[in-house]
């Protein structure tokens, strides 16, 4: 990561909404289009609820300002500017009090289907929607507070596990069969259609020492996606202290990120073929 001169010492900045240019309201534009025609009957309910209820749509990159008058109310929540991806500390300082650092910049033209640092498509398409639920924004908010006690504890790499199976790569049980729920799925188009569609990755029911054993991908599709049955799984999962769970785990070894273990309630086992062909 490479550090911006950090302008403030919470890394905030101004978004200046007026900067942008037309050419990144036109990508949004075109990331927006995309994926909104995709998601229906693959994000969850609670997404497209979210979605609704915010004043964001294709014309314009979202005027945080003008977000943050629905989502304070809602849950509390507010997004703050941020040049990119910010120290932990800060991050999770940030999210300990209901502020969601979301980037400020746009993806360029020719980065619409990868970049390794989270942009404001990313941040406000892909998570804003699911801050306006009750139950993520709890349980976001104790992953901050988490996260600061886990530093200390050195175990921040179990509970990063955590918030990327879920809150960024997190599926969940519908009636209607399985739905999309993190924002890293939710932001992408291909991986909208691999997390639910591909025979390629496993999907495995959610167990939190499970999870806080298993490794991941930063750089590409998730080899193993973990389902919750409701997100108010989450909002227990908020109220776990999860220190004895780090007592639990510290020995055990890692699971890879495509690895089956004997204890899981499969949805369905992966054929790996996704993996195999980029190793
Ligand atoms: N910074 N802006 C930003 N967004 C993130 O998602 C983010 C971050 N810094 C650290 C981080 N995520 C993760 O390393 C923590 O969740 C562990
Ligand atoms: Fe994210």
């Amino acid at each position: 990561m490479k550090p911006q001169p950090a302008t403030r010492p919470d890394w905030t900045i101004d978004q200046d909404w007026h900067s942008y240019t037309a050419t990144e309201h036109a990508t949004w534009k075109t990331l927006f289009e995309r994926q909104t025609q995709l998601l229906p009957g693959r994000a969850c309910d609670e997404f497209v609820q979210g979605m609704r209820d915010l004043p964001m749509g294709a014309a314009e990159i979202p005027n945080f300002a003008r977000l943050n008058e629905v989502l304070m109310p809602r849950t509390g929540w507010q997004i703050v500017a941020v040049p990119g991806l910010v120290p932990d500390e800060v991050f999770f300082e940030h999210l300990a009090n209901r502020r969601f650092p979301a980037g400020q910049f746009i993806r360029k033209p020719h980065e619409l289907d990868y970049l390794e640092e989270p942009d404001v498509f990313h941040d406000v398409f892909g998570h804003v929607p699911m801050l306006m639920n009750p139950a993520i924004a709890d349980f976001i908010q104790a992953y901050g507070v988490g996260g600061l006690r886990a530093q200390k504890l050195g175990k921040l790499a179990h509970l990063a596990r955590v918030y990327w199976y879920t809150v960024e790569f997190g599926l969940v049980q519908q009636d209607e069969g399985l739905r999309i729920y993190g924002a890293g799925i939710a932001s992408s188009y291909a991986e909208s259609i691999f997390a639910l569609q591909d025979a390629s990755p496993n999907r495995v029911a959610f167990d939190l020492p499970r999870v806080m054993q298993t490794d991941y991908r930063i750089d590409d599709f998730q080899e193993t996606y973990f389902v919750i049955n409701s997100l108010d799984d989450l909002l227990e999962l908020a109220k776990i202290d999860f220190a004895p769970l780090y007592a639990q785990v510290v020995g055990l070894p890692d699971i890879a990120a495509g690895q089956l273990s004997a204890q899981d309630r499969l949805f369905s086992r992966g054929t790996g073929s996704y993996h195999a062909k980029s190793k």
